[in-house]
């Protein structure tokens, strides 16, 4: 098969000769004369070009083999640039780099220059992304489907301190990856009405069309090619007759427009309720119409498929299969119904009440009349079989657990109650769910809970950001690693060795270096590569409690000022934040302004700056986490325990050796589990404890202040004018909400974080037993490999087993 490839990169002289004919072609320039965006758009063609046919020979495999395929459905995919990744997969970068050696060219720049597809917010996303290349090197048929926003998540800026968005416009120079593909687009029905004409006949007041573009998702030197299918919105050639061309044009631009439209507002609702189901409706009608072309009927429909509802956002899969079978198929209810179920299956990411879904009936209804019918039946049903229960039947019971109530839908009922499986993603979590959160549903339907704890790829978050480790890991333990990431094990024979212990602090510099550079670059901020690192990178949220971490370091600061002897103790540190905060979530604004306001009066203070400096970076993305990872000592995991469901950080860190200071907390625990309590700086109150304190409800966050006059004194510098840049009052709401309320458990666990702070500082003075502390974490950190987790789904839930070698077809 291998010499159907196009010659473009048989050799780094055929790859000189296609790369110069390519951009004399396209652009009118030499490799010389070209700019940097154009070097990329032509490496970008030829890649796409020598992905081409191991595409077409996975899409015929698919085909040929009958085999079942994955359709994970979410609102994002956190891609990251694609260059680097599939430069690596392919292994072509040994083919390109001499000849951008040769003219004197940086790859890296050229790789730098791919737009990062902000199409997600956090780590949902990001786990979504790395489950797509998980599933391709596992050699697992799968297909990824979201949005094509115009708009990813916003671009942050820091202006004055303050966070301020700007568009996030990715696609302006187009998108090299995608392929649309027109011929694949499916008109999806709004509004309207339903009529009853011997079947129920729905009339929509007008149609979306959904077009997709494909990007490909290659697999590791396997020949193989997933696809994540974008779907954008563009106008039907139904035209609708009850609405003006304006603002028809309005509706479609919204639809695709961006990414998670403040949703505080009717109309955010009603624009975000339009968009899951433009693309699971999208999705679900394309996949099916594809296997009915194909095979002719739906009987094996659940041997050939299967979707995933990545949380709630694409419940409205369930519905429309469920009206596809009965409206368009002519099923009974039953059995449609017992169909969808094994059709479905759901991941849960997270209990806090405010990310759990619920649409208000009134705004549902009259968007998607049709669906909302199916879902009101769903329910009709559901509670009917309660009623059957001996346990359930109460009328309470009932309203408790139905999926309309109160005139609203909770979506996460809807799935369990539908989906053939539903997961926690780390083991507290899915405990947290079974026992607490759905523990009725738990008993209702206990086989259809497991965990499946988060991974990351290691191919991402390992080889490629942190080349220089892998060239270690690979001298000392081999290369088996990189196909079987429980291999990293191995590196336990080598925790005692001084060599791979100094050869790792020299990478840790090398990488801390690299980080340090660029935050002088863009932020003007000198850092000392010798200090300890203390990151803390993630969304900005209250449960997160970055504040905590603000005020243990404000709590440093007076030290360092007024206690000469605690100098001496204190290894130089320096504290790194990035994090944006959603753009009408206020309290978390007023957060990353008081870091910056800590930063500025820190650093600039010449009696401490050489033993304390606060950075707080700006756009935190993927691509920064690519930098940032690799150059963390120590990697801040500090949620109020119960509330953070897994963390994937935790893990990227892990692997690029820094050790936690975490609370027991998420995938925390499977941490400590693994590494044990001499390995970790564990701290604060338990999910049991956090969960008691709350039903209890008697906490009162003053007494631990009246015992504990450091943290006193910290508190006081919010309101006691002490930050001279800004209003005294600047900072009073978050003084407010800490003495009177502190929800968060932040001045609970203080003292103890403090304590957890000063082991880690007294370790951090013993370079190498840091070295084999941190040694010991990497060796552990396999499990939290995306393979892994992408392994147990295909096993324990979606029953999928990967392609054929090409040649036993
Ligand atoms: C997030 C959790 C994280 C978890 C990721 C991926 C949502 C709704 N949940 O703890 O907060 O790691 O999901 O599972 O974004």
């Amino acid at each position: 098969m291998n010499n159907k490839y196009p010659s473009s990169f048989s050799s780094p002289e055929a790859f000189e000769k296609a790369y110069q004919e390519r951009l004399q072609a396209t652009y009118m320039k030499t490799i010389v004369t070209s700019s940097i965006r154009e070097r990329f758009n032509v490496l970008g063609t030829l890649i796409r070009e020598r992905i081409a046919l191991d595409w077409i020979a996975t899409e015929h495999a698919k085909k040929s083999q009958n085999i079942k395929e994955v359709h994970y459905f979410s609102m994002e995919f956190l891609l990251g640039r694609l260059i680097t990744n599939n430069l690596q997969n392919l292994r072509l970068r040994t083919i390109v780099e001499p000849v951008f050696h040769k003219y004197g060219l940086d790859l890296n720049e050229v790789e730098a220059y791919e737009a990062d597809p902000g199409l997600g917010n956090g780590g949902l996303g990001r786990l979504a992304a790395c489950y797509l290349d998980s599933l391709a090197s596992l050699k697992m048929p799968a297909t990824g489907h979201t949005i094509r926003y115009r708009y990813g998540l916003f671009r942050q800026k820091i202006k004055n301190g303050y966070q301020e968005e700007r568009p996030d416009n990715w696609l302006s120079d187009g998108y090299v990856w995608e392929i649309r593909k027109e011929e694949e687009a499916e008109d999806i029905p709004f509004f309207g009405k339903v009529e009853y004409n011997g079947k129920m006949d729905y009339l929509p007041d007008f149609y979306i069309r959904a077009v997709p573009y494909d990007v490909p998702i290659v697999g590791d030197e396997n020949g193989m090619v997933n696809v994540l299918r974008l779907w954008n919105a563009e106008a039907s050639r139904k035209y609708p007759k009850v609405m003006s061309p304006f603002d028809y044009e309005r509706e479609l631009e919204k639809i695709s427009g961006i990414l998670y439209p403040d949703d505080t507002t009717l109309d955010g609702k009603r624009l975000r309720l339009m968009q899951q189901y433009f693309f699971t409706s999208a999705g679900v009608k394309s996949v099916l119409k594809k296997i009915k072309n194909e095979t002719g009927d739906f009987r094996q429909l659940s041997e050939q498929v299967i979707f995933h509802i990545n949380d709630t956002h694409p419940t409205l899969i369930i519905p429309e299969i469920m009206r596809i079978l009965l409206d368009e198929e002519g099923y009974e209810w039953v059995d449609a119904w017992e169909v969808t179920k094994k059709l479905t299956a759901y991941t849960n990411h997270t209990i806090l009440a405010e990310a759990l879904e619920r649409w208000p009936v009134s705004i549902f209804q009259p968007i998607l009349p049709r669906i909302y019918q199916l879902i009101e039946e769903i329910d009709r049903r559901f509670r009917l079989e309660l009623l059957a229960t001996s346990t359930f039947k109460s009328k309470e019971m009932i309203e408790k657990l139905a999926i309309i109530e109160h005139q609203e839908i909770r979506m996460a009922h809807c799935c369990v109650v539908a989906s053939s499986s539903v997961n926690g993603v780390a083991k507290l979590h899915t405990e947290i769910l079974k026992k607490i959160e759905m523990a009725d549903f738990y008993q209702l339907f206990p086989e259809k809970f497991r965990n499946v704890t988060n991974g990351i790829s290691h191919r991402r978050w390992l080889i490629q950001a942190n080349p220089e480790l892998t060239g270690l890991l690979k001298q000392t333990i081999g290369e088996d690693f990189y196909r079987q990431p429980e291999k990293l094990a191995k590196l336990l024979a080598f925790q005692d060795d001084e060599r791979v212990q100094a050869t790792f602090l020299e990478i840790k510099r090398q990488k801390k270096m690299a980080l340090a550079e660029r935050i002088f670059q863009e932020q003007g901020i000198r850092l000392d590569p010798t200090s300890l690192f203390d990151i803390q990178v993630k969304r900005l949220h209250e449960y997160k409690r970055q504040l905590m971490n603000a005020l243990h370091l404000l709590a440093i600061y007076l030290k360092l000022k007024n206690n000469p002897e605690f100098r001496k103790t204190y290894h130089p540190h320096t504290f790194i934040f990035g994090a944006k905060a959603a753009a009408n979530y206020y309290f978390a604004k007023k957060i990353i302004k008081l870091i910056n306001t800590i930063a500025k009066k820190v650093n600039q203070d010449a009696d401490t700056c050489q033993f304390l400096k606060v950075v707080f970076v700006e756009n935190y993305n993927v691509s920064y986490a690519e930098v940032i990872m690799p150059a963390a000592d120590l990697s801040e995991q500090i949620s109020t325990a119960s509330k953070e469901a897994s963390g994937t950080g935790n893990m990227k860190f892990m692997m690029n050796g820094a050790l936690t200071i975490g609370t027991e907390d998420g995938a925390n625990v499977e941490i400590h589990e693994l590494v044990g309590d001499e390995n970790i700086f564990i701290f604060g109150l338990r999910a049991e404890a956090i969960t008691k304190r709350n039903q209890k409800n008697d906490y009162v966050p003053k007494t631990i202040i009246d015992q504990n006059p450091e943290l006193k004194a910290v508190l006081d510098l919010l309101v006691n004018g002490f930050f001279t840049e800004v209003d005294q009052n600047e900072f009073r709401e978050i003084y407010d909400k800490l003495v009177y309320e502190d929800p968060f458990y932040v001045l609970a666990d203080f003292e103890s974080y403090q304590e957890a702070h000063k082991r880690a500082n007294q370790a951090y003075q013993n370079p190498s037993h840091w070295a084999k502390m941190a040694l010991i974490n990497i060796a552990k950190s396999g499990i939290f490999s995306s393979d892994r987790s992408v392994q147990e789904y295909c096993d324990l839930i979606w029953k999928v087993k990967p392609l054929a070698p090409r040649n036993e077809e």
